[in-house]
């Protein structure tokens, strides 16, 4: 089976398009193929970060993949930094990584000019080999991503290469490793046309958790006044009609997109179901579809937070299957490197 990893950052609450985004389709891929799904701790302290919320919000978001479907006798679920290979593999790639390949990441140009060299942490340059690492550490044929992340995949890739070229093949033979390469190569998976959602008060940025407005996302855990009411009052335009597609009405592409998701139906279904609605009689048919389509998975992440000692046997199982894989290639990385081993 081909190996898939993927995994969401504890940072504030999961929302539709980490859910539709992300999760939803890890739920037909658990299925298919061999998947780890971990929470991304790590990469939550990449910028500021507050320190009494994040291991409450790493227990909730193990409890929202579990909600959400994923399947603990089909995947491995774990906390990133309960497996410390991430980090041990992450320091030996990084002295294979150039300053150059980070110093052209277009997310660390955008933040760091945001917040300032003085600002920003070490942390938010060298993020990208971080991700290498979770991805490498595990052999990972594909790796399901949105179109932000697909430069760090790249450099993922040519990562993994760099280091199969300066340290495996014959020279790792000759320190006694099997040779050949140390790392697979991984292939980028791209997510269903349509996963990106927009957020509710602007259809050209995407929705995020880091946005200062809580009505711009509808979160997983919003209760359904929530969610009615932020749908009520989110952005929408004056054209006659409901169409997809449309760039000249992205928030009206975006809600269409979400029934869609939501309600399971085809594209083609919506447009035509919508096609001579206006705002006031698609909105209640997205409220309830949004609603209905939560409500299962709030129910079932209530029961999963309430027994928390069962959260954490998920996790400390999901550690342990996934410490296997990750420590026999961190050993092999360790040889090819000639380091002497304990
Ligand atoms: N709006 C979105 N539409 C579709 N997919 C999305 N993802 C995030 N936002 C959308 C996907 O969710 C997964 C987890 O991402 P992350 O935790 O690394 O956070 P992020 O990508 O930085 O996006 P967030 O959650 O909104 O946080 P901020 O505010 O920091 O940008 C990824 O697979 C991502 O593609």
């Amino acid at each position: 089976k081909k190996r898939i990893v993927s995994g969401v950052q504890p940072t504030g609450s999961i929302h539709l398009g980490n859910y539709l985004g992300a999760i939803k389709n890890w739920i037909s891929l658990q299925n298919i193929y061999e998947t780890l799904f971990f929470i991304v701790d790590l990469h939550a302290i990449t910028l500021q970060y507050d320190v009494q919320k994040l291991s409450k919000a790493t227990r909730d978001t193990a409890a929202i993949y579990l909600a959400c479907g994923v399947d603990i006798s089909k995947a491995s679920v774990f906390v990133q930094s309960h497996v410390r290979a991430h980090v041990e593999l992450m320091w030996l790639l990084s002295s294979a990584t150039p300053i150059g390949w980070l110093n052209k990441m277009i997310q660390f140009k955008e933040k760091s000019r945001k917040e300032g060299d003085e600002n920003v942490g070490v942390a938010l340059l060298t993020y990208p080999v971080l991700m290498a690492s979770d991805i490498l550490l595990y052999q990972s044929d594909l790796v399901p991503v949105g179109e932000d992340q697909i430069q760090h995949l790249e450099l993922t890739r040519d990562l993994a290469k760099r280091v199969n070229h300066l340290y495996g093949g014959r020279k790792w033979k000759k320190l006694g490793g099997r040779g050949g390469q140390i790392f697979k190569v991984p292939e980028p998976l791209i997510p269903p046309a349509g996963a990106r959602v927009m957020s509710l008060t602007d259809g050209r940025s995407k929705m995020s958790k880091s946005a200062p407005s809580d009505d711009s996302r509808i979160n997983l855990l919003d209760p359904k006044d929530l969610i009615a009411k932020k749908i009520k009052t989110c952005t929408t335009d004056s054209f006659l009609g409901l169409e997809f597609d449309n760039p000249e009405r992205p928030e009206c592409n975006n809600l269409l997109s979400v029934y869609q998701l939501v309600s399971g139906k085809t594209k083609e279904e919506v447009a035509i179901e919508c096609r001579d609605m206006n705002w006031g009689t698609f909105k209640p048919l997205l409220t309830d579809a949004v609603i209905a389509h939560l409500h299962p998975i709030q129910v079932q992440y209530g029961e999963i937070v309430s027994d928390p000692s069962y959260l954490d046997k998920v996790l400390a199982d999901g550690a342990a299957n996934a410490e296997v894989i990750a420590e026999a290639t961190l050993s092999n990385v360790y040889q090819a490197m000639g380091f002497l081993r304990r």
